[in-house]
């Protein structure tokens, strides 16, 4: 049998709502994957939509865990990050990797922090520049639109783009470092909208859209990096690790449509989990 895989996911647990630790936790899991975690935060809920929310904050913690690993010896095939509770944990982070990381690890960045054309509410105008530090030390990138314009400091439009533009786009952010890149919220056509990937290694360009389902539900950005990652460590190259977090994603969004709930609770992801591996493996035919 072939080595299982882990993964070390550094999230905050949002307590309720589905998103980060509460969903990458169980999605990597599913896919056969050893899921380790670094809380950076315990939140009653998360911050999309929801006022009076409790923050715990755990930056401290954060090192002291990474180290404590570090002198038993673990290793990890990825690092997976993505929501940052407090600019001192860019910095922090980024020594999270070069703690735990060895030659195979994959460091995989979600750089979580605007979407809609805006920056989130909570984040001062210099995070952008802190996240593309961490973007910097990452061999994986999962921008929105948004957030690849606050990265690369270009202005933002919503869809419908061009080729040319999401070409240009891909390409200037794997100029601040990572290897490969994923853009979701990419859009051709009114209608549509998809996850574009380029590989600089193989030099692959890759895209896959559906049907854009209204109104958006909270949490689709951590379910889609979650089978990503999964994907990604599964053997899947990045076009075909795209499809996957395209495909589990879009399903969840229906199911979550068609049980009409409140779109803050996130999406219901739990009825895919079963079906993953099958997608993935169909994905990378
Ligand atoms: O889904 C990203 C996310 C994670 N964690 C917290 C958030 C958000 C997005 O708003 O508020 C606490």
């Amino acid at each position: 049998m072939e080595k299982q895989k882990r993964v070390a996911a550094i999230h905050d647990i949002s307590c309720f709502g589905r998103c980060s630790l509460t969903v990458a936790l169980p999605i990597i899991s599913a896919a056969g994957i050893e899921t380790s975690v670094i809380p950076t935060a315990v939140l009653s809920t998360h911050t999309g939509g929801f006022t009076g929310f409790t923050y715990r904050d755990l930056t401290d913690d954060i090192l002291p865990v990474a180290n404590h690993w570090k002198s038993l010896g673990l290793s990890f095939d990825a690092i997976y990050t993505g929501f940052l509770g407090s600019f001192e944990q860019i910095d922090i982070v980024v020594k999270t990797f070069e703690t735990l990381k060895d030659d195979g690890t994959l460091i995989a960045v979600d750089p979580v922090m605007a979407d809609y054309g805006k920056l989130y509410s909570i984040f001062p105008e210099t995070f952008p520049d802190g996240m593309r530090r961490v973007c910097e030390a990452a061999d994986v990138i999962m921008p929105n639109m948004t957030e690849a314009a606050l990265l690369l400091h270009e202005p933002y439009h919503d869809g419908p783009h061009t080729e040319e533009e999401i070409k240009h786009i891909l390409k200037a952010l794997a100029d601040i470092g990572p290897k490969k890149i994923v853009l979701t919220g990419a859009s051709y056509d009114k209608d549509t909208v998809g996850a574009a990937s380029y590989d600089t290694e193989t030099g692959e360009f890759g895209y896959t859209k559906r049907d854009i389902i209204l109104p958006m539900c909270h949490g689709t950005g951590d379910v889609f990096g979650s089978v990503l990652v999964a994907a990604l460590l599964k053997g899947a190259t990045l076009a075909q690790a795209a499809a996957s977090a395209v495909d589990f994603t879009v399903e969840c969004i229906k199911r979550t449509r068609a049980a009409n709930i409140d779109e803050r609770f996130g999406v219901i992801f739990e009825e895919g989990l079963s079906g993953l591996n099958e997608l993935i493996e169909k994905n990378k035919k």
